[in-house]
């Protein structure tokens, strides 16, 4: 009851570095069920895609090519109040800053900088329900190993 969704994504640095375990823990420590979640290669159209609202800033190519430079995991997060308390645990965009403003934050513990901080987390509901439509619409084709489990 009350419960909402958003869409949470460890990005190609976090799952490289091996911290998609630990960002899992941290995030049913917090409260959210993980009720979907598929680890998936970003294609440069599809990166560009999510992030189009950005497609005009200067950091655009270069993070179109961080986001296509391994495999995301992406992840359906459900709680009461979702979408606000996700953005609250990863912490602020540059994870420079996180660290000294959120030093428990997920940011602050596996980002480098503005541009690779780990994890995104959708910004309002109503970009919740674009982004979870955007990766668990239906099953692609390049899925690595077909994962698209359902916890
Ligand atoms: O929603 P959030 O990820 O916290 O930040 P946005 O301002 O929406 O930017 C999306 C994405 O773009 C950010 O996570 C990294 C990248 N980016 C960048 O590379 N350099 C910047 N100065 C700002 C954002
Ligand atoms: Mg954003």
């Amino acid at each position: 009851l009350g419960k909402e969704r958003t869409l949470g994504m460890i990005k190609p640095d976090g799952v490289s570095g091996n911290y998609a375990e630990e960002i899992k823990r941290i995030i049913v420590e917090a409260g959210f069920s993980i009720v979907k979640e598929r680890l998936t290669q970003l294609d440069k159209e599809t990166a560009s895609e999510f992030y189009e609202e950005h497609s005009l800033r200067s950091f655009f190519p270069d993070l179109v090519s961080y986001m296509t430079s391994g495999p995301v995991l992406v992840m359906v997060l459900e709680k009461r109040d979702a979408v606000t308390d996700w953005r609250g645990l990863i912490g602020p965009t540059d994870a420079q800053k996180a660290k000294i403003s959120h030093p428990h934050s997920i940011r602050a513990f596996c980002g480098k900088d503005s541009q690779r901080n780990c994890v995104h987390g959708s910004d309002s509901r109503s970009s919740a329900e674009r982004e979870i439509k955007f990766f668990f619409k239906d099953v692609v084709s390049d899925d690595i190993a077909s994962q698209h489990d359902e916890l």
